[in-house]
């Protein structure tokens, strides 16, 4: 049985900088009073999370979205608010250029500049400090015949080689599936299979990044966790929910049960620990919610999750596991799922010297009322440089 409050006082949530800015759907994007104006501000909101939560001391950043003069006074200025960088993401979707693929384009020259996009995001990482690169790809076709499938693999081999052969020695590729969106046909990084086979075929520094939110309805996502760990292959989360597709939802909002199954695999391999590797970000954005208490909630939610997962009897669950008992294991599951873990993370909270309502306490501070007074014309994300 794992040191439940222990495991507890060290996990650690990345949250994104994206997440603090304006987003929408392809609608419409709904602006909000205060939110952040420049990365800077971003940082400042991530901070406000951590100071209330205590478990998301680090924030990702999105290259270009997130670029400064000066990346290391960006790290410095961090720093001095409790927080350090984390998690580069690359941007190699937002172009014209980008129409027929990125790595993966037909015309070299394309190619060319996505693989120097990624090569100066290795740079960045070198500026903040930061150890992961994580890559998205948005390229894939939409009609069958549009371009040739296997070209397309051998292409984004390539590029991944050359960004792989410019990392440190303390620096990751986390290659990130998507099954769909934007591209509607074939997408070239589609799933886990595919992102595991060339992370595999890189080397022991490059790892998948699992979305939530990036499966087809249905998939058994803990099945691919418990999978990847088992292969030293799982690198990351990017944690959210969704109904429907990629909604990018608070984490834990439409489905706790997968979240609580998803944490229960982690718990099981090990992976908890900071020091396993494993890298638990949010991937989410906030269309009509208020942002810095939907990251709250988020990272509250997946506590809750993680507590239930720690708490399943091992003893029980192995027992009636062993002796084939399909009941008794279901209901140890279960009554882990069905208990009210929130007293227990409110005493930790306090133990630590945090308010044990982060929720409440946000409310409380004034924060929210100070940054709608202070910052007019706060952007959209992707547009925040
Ligand atoms: C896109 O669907 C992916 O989830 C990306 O991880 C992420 O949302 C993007 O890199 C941020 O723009
Ligand atoms: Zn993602
Ligand atoms: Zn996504």
């Amino acid at each position: 049985m794992p040191d439940v409050r222990a495991a507890l006082r060290a996990q650690r949530i990345e949250t994104p900088s994206w997440a603090y800015a304006n987003s929408g759907t392809r609608f419409k994007v709904f602006s909000q009073a205060g939110v952040p104006r420049d990365p800077y501000e971003k940082i400042a909101d991530a901070a406000t999370v951590h100071r209330f939560t205590g478990v998301a001391p680090t924030v990702s950043l999105h290259y270009p979205w997130d670029a400064v003069d000066d990346f290391g006074k960006l790290a410095a200025y961090a720093q001095d608010l409790g927080v350090t960088l984390g998690v580069v993401n690359s941007n190699v979707f937002q172009d014209d250029d980008y129409k027929l693929g990125s790595v993966t384009n037909p015309d070299p020259r394309v190619r060319r500049k996505a693989t120097d996009h990624l090569l100066a995001c290795v740079d960045v990482m070198d500026a903040t400090g930061s150890q992961d690169l994580k890559l998205w790809f948005s390229d894939g076709t939409n009609y069958p015949g549009q371009d040739d499938i296997r070209s397309r693999q051998d292409r984004l081999a390539a590029a991944l080689r050359e960004v792989y052969d410019r990392l440190g020695d303390d620096q990751r590729i986390l290659l990130e599936y998507k099954l769909f969106e934007p591209a509607f046909y074939t997408t070239d990084v589609p799933d886990w299979g595919t992102a595991y086979a060339h992370t595999l075929e890189l080397g022991p520094k490059a790892q998948v990044v699992i979305d939530t939110g990036h499966h087809a309805p249905g998939t058994n996502i803990e099945f691919i966790v418990a999978f990847l760990l088992r292969q030293a292959k799982l690198g990351a989360f990017d944690f959210n929910s969704r109904f429907y597709a990629d909604d990018d939802l608070m984490a834990g909002a439409a489905d706790p049960f997968q979240l609580f199954r998803i944490m229960y695999e982690i718990v099981r391999g090990g992976a908890l620990d900071p020091a396993s590797g494993i890298t638990f970000m949010l991937d989410q954005c906030h269309n009509i919610e208020a942002k810095i208490p939907a990251i709250i909630r988020s990272v509250t939610n997946i506590q809750e999750a993680t507590a239930k997962a720690l708490i399943v009897d091992g003893d029980a669950l192995a027992a009636a596991q062993a002796q084939g008992d399909v009941l008794a294991a279901n209901a140890v599951f279960m009554d882990a799922f069905s208990s009210d873990v929130r007293p227990l993370l409110a005493e930790i909270r306090a133990e630590q010297g945090l308010d044990p309502d982060p929720h409440a306490a946000y409310k409380r501070s004034g924060y929210a009322e100070k940054i709608v007074a202070e910052r007019i014309g706060g952007v959209q994300a992707g547009w925040g440089a």
